[in-house]
């Protein structure tokens, strides 16, 4: 019975443990103008990533194609925070709508990369005004 009990208490810990992320919508950041900051993340399962609207006139909305095949997706307002909990394992690619072709994309990988051959594939037929060369730098970040 005790152990029992302390099973439950260790579930129970465990339900409450995942993890909140914070990514910021900015003109200017390090990685350059118009960019999620992290443009990368690594995170588990169940964990909540909130994007919060520093500047003005950003988005953040996964990508078309570019998410794991049982994955919902998200597409937040502009000029609104938005957060995204987690649940399906596999890489995530995600943009700001208005700036996409600016460069201002995000990739998010939640557990095992189980899709990340799939991205790389799809991936090739984007094309940006600047920036090219930022999403395959977080994808690079892919482990
Ligand atoms: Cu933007």
């Amino acid at each position: 019975m005790r152990n029992l009990l302390l099973y439950a208490v260790l579930i129970w810990s465990f339900a409450i443990s995942s993890e909140e992320y914070e990514v910021k919508m900015l003109n200017f950041g390090s990685g350059g103008s118009m960019v999620f900051e992290p443009g990368f993340l690594k995170v588990n399962v169940g964990d909540t990533v909130h994007f919060k609207s520093v500047d003005m006139a950003h988005n953040s909305e996964s990508t078309k194609g570019l998410v794991p095949a049982n994955a919902l997706g998200w597409k937040g307002n502009i000029n609104e925070d938005i957060s995204v909990t987690l649940t399906e394992e596999g890489v995530y690619v995600y943009q700001c709508t208005p700036h996409l072709i600016l460069g201002m994309v995000g990739v998010i990988q939640v557990g095992r990369p189980t899709n990340l051959d799939e991205i790389k594939g799809n991936i090739g037929s984007m094309t940006f005004a600047v920036n090219a060369e930022r999403l395959q730098s977080y994808i690079d970040q892919v482990n």
